[in-house]
């Protein structure tokens, strides 16, 4: 079965006012997008509900973000468990803002990983090296060591809740996209990794999305990558242009 084309609106720490997200939700609403892709939107957690609640109901939501644990003393923190109660479908994992900002290691995005498909979440799994990592030549390696953490706590069956996001770290907010072929290289790398330490199926099978500075403008060259399939987008999908990028493969 082919892969279903997958795009996800990463608000980060945005809208600053709930006038804003207003504004965007009603852009979605009012577009014309394409049937077949997948769209999840995720914003800041205080806005998860009320912009679930007013969001067109082909696009699902999610977190950016959850703990290890169900519930207890974990100030600050979201369990998988109370996304779940609240209808969220996907959480956002190891992204290279946790990663960096927060300290998140890859073993702790590993926990997280498991403890969010323990409860029933779908997990949108970041993976990506840094500008240095690259210029060593170390770019497989990092992504490989990244996505190796997840393997030692995950079985064949729990690839189906997965989507990776392959987002170099020296292209997220930066205006530098990975060019095509740097993109599909990295992707047929994922999937090379996936077929030695997982399965041919779960190779075949999961999804691979780009993440970067993906604008209206640079989206369907990337799409029309073998293994792209989709994208995660920041800064893009709080404007308009993110109903192109959704559309990118129409
Ligand atoms: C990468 C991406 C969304 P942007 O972080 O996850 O952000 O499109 O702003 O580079």
């Amino acid at each position: 079965m082919p892969r279903q084309f997958f795009v996800g609106g990463n608000f980060k720490m945005n809208p600053t006012s709930r006038e804003q997200k207003e504004n965007i939700v009603k852009i979605l609403n009012d577009a014309d997008v394409d049937p077949n892709t997948e769209v999840v939107i995720a914003p800041p957690s205080l806005y998860i509900l009320p912009l679930a609640n007013i969001l067109r109901k082909d696009f699902k939501v999610a977190a950016q973000n959850a703990y290890i644990k169900t519930s207890g003393a974990f100030t600050g923190e979201i369990s998988p468990a109370q996304l779940v109660d609240a209808e969220v479908p996907y959480v956002i994992l190891g992204h290279s803002e946790r990663r960096t900002l927060f300290g998140e290691t890859s073993e702790l995005v590993a926990q997280k990983t498991r403890a969010a498909i323990d409860a029933g979440l779908s997990v949108i799994l970041c993976i990506g090296e840094t500008l240095v990592e690259r210029e060593a030549g170390q770019c497989t390696q990092v992504i490989e060591k990244q996505l190796q953490a997840v393997v030692q706590v995950t079985k064949e069956a729990d690839w189906s809740k997965i989507v990776i996001a392959y987002e170099p770290v020296w292209a997220i907010g930066t205006g530098k996209v990975a060019t095509t072929a740097q993109a599909q290289e990295a992707h047929s790398d994922i999937r090379k990794f996936l077929r030695q330490a997982v399965s041919s199926a779960v190779a075949e099978n999961t999804r691979v999305i780009y993440g970067g500075s993906v604008t209206a403008g640079n989206c369907s060259d990337l799409a029309g990558q073998p293994d792209v399939d989709g994208f995660l987008v920041g800064g893009a999908s709080l404007k308009p242009e993110f109903v192109n990028i959704i559309n990118s493969r129409r």
